[in-house]
């Protein structure tokens, strides 16, 4: 019995130590992001977009300053700006989420823009981004994929 005891223990401390360092070294208590979703890729391209609401309950600014997923390994920040009256896209370096506030990313605005997918992405699967904030915290974040139908109303 002792010979048995002894590994399971030491099996036991190595889980606690490591699941103690994952927390302490990449989540980030201050940053909630909710209603994650992505987009069904259209068949035959490689492209998506992600959207979420980012929550920063600190007292301080926190700066989002990249994505990154094992789905594709080129997530940029964009925004959708109006320019002339047309919609533009732009990439960005980072988007600011301000203290005791939230930041949307959403059509028309702030997105992640998912290229280079290395599967397409279907209806009702769960993607995983990891959000990476300046503050060199990160987040991982679940987004459920929107079939291509579900596409929101349009204002003609
Ligand atoms: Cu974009």
């Amino acid at each position: 019995m002792r010979n048995v005891f002894i590994p399971v223990m030491s099996l036991i401390v190595l889980l606690s130590i490591s699941l103690f360092n994952n927390v302490s070294a990449s989540e980030n208590h201050n940053i909630v992001v909710e209603d994650g979703y992505a987009r069904e890729s259209i068949p035959g391209t490689t492209i998506s977009s992600a959207y979420m609401t980012i929550k920063n309950t600190s007292a301080s600014d926190i700066r989002l300053v990249s994505a990154t997923s094992t789905v594709s390994d080129r997530i940029e920040l964009h925004q959708h700006t109006m320019v002339d009256g047309l919609m533009r896209m732009r990439q960005r370096d980072n988007v600011d989420i301000l203290a005791n506030d939230s930041t949307v990313f959403q059509p028309s605005g702030f997105h992640l823009m998912i290229f280079n997918l290395k599967q397409p992405l279907k209806a009702k699967e769960n993607i995983i981004i990891t959000l990476h904030f300046d503050n060199e915290s990160s987040v991982d974040v679940s987004y459920t994929v929107k079939g291509l139908k579900q596409k929101k109303h349009h204002h003609h």
